[in-house]
This record gives C-alpha cells, sequence and structure tokens, in this order.
C-alpha cells in the first residue's frame, strides 16, 4: 500500500443524517425490505421459470466500419421466457442491445435511427463526450428521424454501455430495453494477455417483471406518458423479481476450464447487487473507467445500477462436470439467483495471464484542488413535488433550476458526495478517482454508490470540453423525478 492515498471513497457514518429523513414513515417510501435496494419489488404475474435451465445469449457485435457504427432502436417481440413473447424496445430489436466494440482514442460515429414511436436520446455512459453528443435529456431524436453522435473516445479503455437517456422518461425506456455495452479496447490493454475473444464476455445483469401476458412490467403513473413518473408505491424504484443476464432469466454458460474475463454492467432501474461466485474468486481488473493498476482478489462484488466490473474468473481447477452458481447475496429466492457456468470440458489451450501491474494511474495531488463541492442526494422539502409526491432532489435543486455550479476545464475538484437514501451518483463528462477496490491502489469511476445515511469524497479532474451537461441518480425512478441537475464547465 503507498503511504498516502488523498483519494479516498470513505463512508463516512450518519454523515447525512438530515431532515428528509423524517419522510421515511409515508407508505410509498419504500426501502426495498432485505434487498439492499432502495425501491419496490414489482411481483410478476406469470410463473417464473426455474433458473438455470436456457443458455446464456451473447449480444452479436457491432465493430466501426471507416469510423462509422449503423444502429436502429426499433420495437420487436422476443422470446425471454421459455414459450411466451415479450414486446421490447431495443437496440437492433434486441435486449440488451450489440456490443459495440471500439478503439480507445480513434473516432467513432454511432448513426441512430429512430424507428420507435417515442422519442429517444443516446447517452454513450463513461464516454468522453463533446456536450452536443453526450445525449442531453432535451436533445431528442424524435419518431422516424436519424442523427449522427460523434464520439472522439480520448480516454482509458474500458467497458462502457450505451442507452436511452429522454427527459423524463429514461426509467421506462431503459426498462423495455434500450441498453447495450461498448467496450473500448487499446494496445496496451491487448498485450497483457487478458483472456480475449469467445473468453471476454458481456454480462448485462438486469432484473425485471413481467405482466400476465408476458410483457415488461412497467408501474407508469400515465400510459400515455402525457405526464411522467411512477405511481406512488415505486417512487423510490421499480424492484423487478426476475433476473436476466443478457436478457435471458437465470442463465447458464458452458464453460471451458479456463480464464474468462467478464465485464459485468449492472443495468437495473433500481436493484443492486452484491454478486458472488460459488467456490471461485473474482480477480477483479477494472472498473467503470478502466483498467485498475493491480488485479484484486474479491469473494463479492456488490454493484449499484450503471456500476460496471471488469473481472476475471480462472476456471482452471474446477472439475469438469462442476456447476458453479452466481447469486446476489443482497436478495433471497429468485433475485437471489443470477445464473450459473457449467464446467463442460478441459482447456485445450489457455496461454492467458493475469499480470501483476495493469495500468498505471497517476494519483492527483489535493493540494491541487480548486474547488470543494458538496453535492446532497435527498429527497426535496415535502410538497415541492409533481403529482402530490415530493421530488428526488442535488442540494434541493432539479433539472429546471439551471445550473447547480461551474467548473473551469484544466482544473481539479473535490466533491462530498452524502445521501439519505441509496444513490448512484452519476456525471457525465467527469471521471471520478477514488480507491481501488480493496483499498491497495487507485481507480476510475463514472458512478459512485452511496449508501444510506453516508458520504464519499472524490477527486474530480475537469477535463474534455467546455458546455453543458448532467449529473444525476442512476437509479432510474430517481433520475425521471428529478434527481437530476446542470452543471456546465467553462
Ligand atoms: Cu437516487
Amino acid at each position: 500500500m503507498r503511504p498516502s492515498r488523498r483519494a479516498f471513497l470513505g463512508l463516512a457514518g450518519s454523515v447525512a443524517a438530515t431532515a428528509v429523513l423524517a419522510g421515511c414513515g409515508s407508505s410509498w417510501f419504500t426501502a426495498g425490505g432485505g434487498t439492499g435496494s432502495h425501491g419496490a419489488l414489482l411481483p410478476s404475474q406469470v410463473p417464473l421459470p426455474d433458473p438455470f435451465q436456457v443458455p446464456l445469449p451473447i449480444p452479436p457485435t457491432l465493430e466501426p466500419r471507416n469510423g462509422i457504427i449503423e444502429i436502429a432502436a426499433r420495437r420487436s417481440a422476443v422470446e425471454i421466457l421459455p414459450g411466451r413473447t415479450t414486446e421490447i424496445l431495443g437496440y437492433e430489436g434486441t435486449f440488451p442491445g450489440p456490443t459495440i466494440r471500439a478503439r480507445a482514442g480513434e473516432e467513432l460515429q454511432v448513426r441512430l435511427r429512430n424507428d420507435l414511436e417515442i422519442d429517444t436520446v443516446l447517452h454513450l455512459h463513461g464516454g468522453r463526450t463533446p456536450p452536443e453528443h453526450d445525449g442531453y435529456p432535451t436533445d431528442l431524436v424524435t419518431p422516424g428521424t436519424d442523427r449522427p453522435y460523434v464520439y472522439p473516445l480520448q480516454q482509458r479503455a474500458a467497458p462502457l454501455w450505451y442507452h436511452d437517456h429522454a427527459m423524463d422518461f429514461t426509467g421506462p425506456n431503459v426498462y423495455a430495453g434500450l441498453a447495450g455495452m461498448a467496450i473500448l479496447h487499446d494496445d496496451a490493454e491487448d498485450g497483457l494477455g487478458l483472456p480475449t475473444g469467445e473468453r471476454d464476455i458481456p454480462l448485462v445483469v438486469a432484473d425485471r417483471s413481467f405482466d400476465g401476458d408476458g410483457a415488461f412490467a412497467y408501474p407508469l403513473a400515465d400510459p400515455s406518458r402525457t405526464r411522467h413518473g411512477v405511481t406512488m408505491r415505486y417512487h423510490g424504484g421499480v424492484l423487478g423479481d426476475c433476473v436476466l443476464v443478457n436478457g435471458a432469466p437465470w442463465p447458464v454458460l458452458e464453460v471451458d476450464a479456463a480464464r474468462y474475463r467478464f465485464r459485468m454492467l449492472n443495468a437495473s432501474n433500481a436493484r443492486r447487487f452484491e454478486l458472488q461466485l460459488d467456490g471461485v474468486p473474482f480477480t477483479q481488473v477494472g472498473t467503470d473507467l478502466g483498467l485498475l493498476e493491480r488485479p484484486v482478489e474479491r469473494s463479492s462484488i456488490p454493484m449499484a445500477s450503471a456500476e460496471r466490473a471488469d473481472v476475471v474468473v480462472d476456471f482452471s481447477s474446477v472439475p469438469v462436470g462442476t456447476r458453479v452458481t452466481m447469486t446476489n447475496t443482497l436478495d433471497s429466492g429468485g433475485p437471489g439467483q443470477v445464473m450459473q457456468f457449467h464446467v463442460v470440458r478441459r482447456a485445450a489451450s489457455d496461454d492467458t495471464r493475469v499480470p501483476e501491474v495493469l495500468s498505471t494511474i497517476e494519483e492527483l495531488d489535493g493540494d491541487a484542488v480548486v474547488v470543494t463541492r458538496d453535492l446532497h442526494f435527498s429527497l426535496g422539502p415535502t410538497g415541492s413535488g409533481h403529482h402530490g409526491m415530493a421530488e428526488w432532489s442535488v442540494n434541493g435543486m432539479t433539472f429546471h433550476d439551471g445550473d447547480v455550479f461551474t467548473s473551469q476545464l484544466g482544473t481539479l475538484e473535490r466533491w462530498r458526495l452524502s445521501t439519505d437514501v441509496h444513490h448512484p451518483v452519476h456525471a457525465h463528462l467527469l471521471g471520478f478517482q477514488v480507491a481501488a477496490p480493496g483499498g491497495d491502489g487507485l481507480a476510475w469511476k463514472d458512478t459512485v454508490d452511496l449508501r444510506p445515511g453516508s458520504g464519499a469524497e472524490v477527486l474530480v479532474p475537469i477535463e474534455g470540453y467546455s458546455g453543458r451537461y448532467v449529473l444525476h441518480c442512476h437509479n432510474l425512478e430517481h433520475e425521471d423525478m428529478m434527481m437530476m441537475v446542470n452543471f456546465s464547465v467553462a
């Protein structure tokens, strides 16, 4: 361990035990029971399948041709529950959408065609993107139109993802299927010897519930969408009772007794997971915004909405025939199960490795901080809300209140984040330097999972582009119900 860690992700206990918690008694202010999540469980109206029956789908890969990827958002009917049809809104008609694989440092243009009957916005989550291409929530792509998004990708190799970000309706749109992974590669990472090809697999984990007809169930307050938000019971977040990985319920992946790299994403609206493998550790090699300095062995990995964990799992010492189950230790029953790996054969060859040094992360100098900002994520004052519900807010402000702050390009800031309940905090454009999992070394993240009544301090270099961006909670029900604010970079 290095002698000093100026950048740390510290849980500061009761930093945010504020008056807003007085609202906790109301029936709609649900804490998610024993799920480790904020929100309420939406029970499915159809029988769910037994776990570990269907194969894990691998989303198709999209690579740029002459720097361009074309992608259409459209409605389609897919089989998620065996023998039933579920209508989704999906990129290329699939959930999750195709996995984009591109090169860090090379400009990528994604041409989005909106073949839906609703407005959509495309956001590359974790991308360092000029504001006009970042997917600002009111920068809508209307039905029947298309637009190019230009991504310079001047950033590290990292497991990013892309999803809808339409004003007020991101929750229902992502829940309906508008999400996929976008993995950035670079030469340095290619040279490390980590598993590649068929042994480098995205795992998009998301909970969903189903209506009686097999459709995704989502409790919109107004199904006609003339006003936004969910019904009162789900004001804290929508928790599904079926865990999908790459769009399949509790699937199984047949693996060789070899090393695999998994790019894990929690694409749930509100559910937090703590992922654990039965008898095999995770070797975490990266976080949201790229490789750690050194690999860290972990028995379980907590993941809030939008967080990614880049891991290697070594099945080489697992006897052929063994089934290794991935569980969610935060819940029981269906939501406590995730997927299964079935070790079916010895590896013909495996020359992969996990080197001791993965990358270099230059430690930011806390003495160079020019501004320290306190950002409090909490329920707004009672009575300020829409449709009779209080609004979620940041420092008591919401999207419509103008900029929360203006930052100067090329400077370093310290953000002190605090909460009332669980809020995964995400800023567009910027990265947070935090302590690596396990505390040894540093990591770059774009989403920080804040526990109830807790705080965290992150160092934030203001890099990239000037313009207006959003900072929001990635519990998508909180985001749609106003826990999203503007900030500007000058
Ligand atoms: Cu939140």
